[in-house]
């Protein structure tokens, strides 16, 4: 199965939302550093990812859904939602996305088929393929798409919902982000994965069902790959894993850095904790916002000066996104307990 690739306005689309997510991102960041307080709670940030992210959902149609991980933010902003209500939702305000109560964590917006995020690792994973069901139940062709990361691919709930996925030819595919990195402290892959120098969509064949790994900074590639296993699974032939090879710009978590210290070079993870200036620099050099640009002015698709504009264009709407969110109220003490489903 071969696609077509994406048009010149597919792929003009694929770059400002590319942009849109790493600015709304950079202001999230920006808020850490110079208004610590105003976000209270934890986010995570994909810089690094937003290829893979605008990739895969770039084949996005009515009716089908999406799920990921605690660092969600590009996924519903690629799907439509507002980044007015999205940024309010972060900064815990009453327009936020859910009401102010979920928070960076639990961006949720159904009606654009984003099902939700958890801070549970490979939580999502099995409601993926839950709603995997109810869309082959139904027979109008809709997929799920299942993001989580490589340090998930190592929970029981991702081996369970593999195995009981290819079974009944569910239609979702399974992109595994792999950032090489399952939080700072703790693990860079070598010391945690039994399976660390083997690409990790050989877990597939466990299950039976095709693994492929891509080059998760490439949007283009993503498309390509993801927009393949989507084909098979609307056509009935079952889920796909797709590893999705990127690197985590930044830190795990803003909340690591104490206030007031940059959350960039040098003071990076890799860099401070694993050693690996290298590593970081090379993936600095190959960050994807800007080679894909680059890619776009050298095919002739987009002009500087029209990349230029998006950019700015993308800059007024994230400023308005902080403006609307700081100006928000937050939520009434009384309605802690009124979505509350548990
Ligand atoms: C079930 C569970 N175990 C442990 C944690 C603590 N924890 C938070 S993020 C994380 C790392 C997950 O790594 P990965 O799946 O690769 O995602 P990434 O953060 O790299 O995107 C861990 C272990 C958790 N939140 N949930
Ligand atoms: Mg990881």
């Amino acid at each position: 199965m071969s696609l077509q690739p994406p048009n010149a306005e597919r792929q003009i689309w694929m770059f400002t939302q590319m942009v849109r997510i790493r600015t709304f991102e950079e202001r999230v960041k920006r808020t850490f550093i110079d208004h610590p307080g105003v976000i209270r709670g934890h986010t995570h940030l994909a810089d690094g990812a937003e290829a893979s992210i605008v990739g895969s959902l770039s084949h996005f149609r009515e009716g089908d859904a999406a799920l990921a991980t605690y660092r969600c933010h590009g996924y519903p902003l690629a799907l439509g939602s507002d980044p007015k209500a999205m940024m309010a939702e972060i900064y815990g305000r009453a327009d936020g996305l859910c009401k102010g109560l979920g928070g960076s964590m639990h961006l949720t917006d159904v009606k654009r088929g984003f099902l939700g995020t958890s801070g549970i690792v490979g939580a999502g994973i099995p409601h993926a393929a839950g709603a995997a069901w109810s869309a082959q139940i139904r027979r109008k062709g809709n997929v799920v798409l299942s993001f989580f990361g490589d340090g998930a691919s190592k929970q029981g709930a991702f081996h369970e919902t593999l195995n009981i996925a290819s079974l009944w030819k569910l239609p979702v595919v399974f992109v595994m982000e792999n950032n090489g990195y399952n939080v700072v402290t703790t693990t860079a892959q070598e010391d945690a994965s039994a399976a660390a120098g083997e690409p990790l969509a050989v877990k597939a064949k466990a299950h039976a069902m095709p693994g492929v790994t891509v080059d998760g900074t490439d949007p283009l590639a993503v498309y390509q790959t993801v927009g393949e296993a989507i084909e098979r699974a609307r056509a009935g032939q079952g889920p796909t894993l797709v590893e999705s090879k990127v690197y985590r710009l930044s830190a795990h978590g803003n909340i690591i850095a104490p206030p007031g210290v940059p959350l960039h070079y040098p003071e990076h993870e890799a860099i401070t904790v694993f050693g690996k200036r290298e590593e970081y620099e090379a993936a600095l050099r190959g960050d994807p916002v800007p080679r894909f640009r680059g890619a776009l002015v050298q095919n002739g698709i987009l002009t500087a000066a029209k990349a230029d504009e998006i950019s700015s264009r993308v800059a007024s709407e994230m400023q308005e996104a902080v403006t609307f969110a700081l100006n928000s109220p937050f939520p009434k003490v009384e309605s802690a307990l009124k979505y509350n489903f548990a």
